[in-house]
């Protein structure tokens, strides 16, 4: 379900923030249910949920994925965490996983980094 994006069809390398599906949600062009967000992040819900609270924490830089992230702005990596704790604090949530998918056979298929925030349900060790 869902908007597709051209970041889903091309490699990490080509994507690019004119083609990119979390770019142009954090630029207000493509809709998304917004929960928070400040001058370097914005949280919204996931389309396709997998715990009762799932929420996406994206930077407002495209960078492809979390390691990208952290050598081209460190700092924003510490904000993506803050704010998805906040988030989790609003959903009354005291634990909560995050999860930063890298990579196509880790199961990233957006390649615009983002930290995924799942929480409301009993969480299992391994992850699939
Ligand atoms: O996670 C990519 C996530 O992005 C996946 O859980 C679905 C979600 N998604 C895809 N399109 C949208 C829109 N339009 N709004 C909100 N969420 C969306 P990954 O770790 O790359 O597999």
């Amino acid at each position: 379900p869902g908007f597709t994006s051209a970041c889903e069809d091309v490699s990490v390398s080509a994507a690019t923030p004119d083609s990119c599906l979390f770019c142009k949600i954090v630029a207000g062009d493509i809709p998304a249910d917004v929960v928070a967000q400040n001058d370097d992040a914005v949280a919204f819900r996931d389309v396709d949920p997998q715990a009762p609270t799932h929420v996406l924490v994206v930077p407002r830089s495209h960078y492809a994925d979390a390691s990208a992230l952290a050598d081209g702005e460190p700092g924003t990596v510490a904000v993506l965490v803050s704010l998805a704790r906040d988030v989790a604090q609003g959903d009354g949530l005291d634990d909560y996983r995050l999860v930063f998918n890298t990579g196509p056979g880790a199961g990233q298929t957006v390649f615009h980094t983002h930290l995924h925030l799942l929480g409301g349900r009993a969480m299992t060790w391994p992850p699939g």
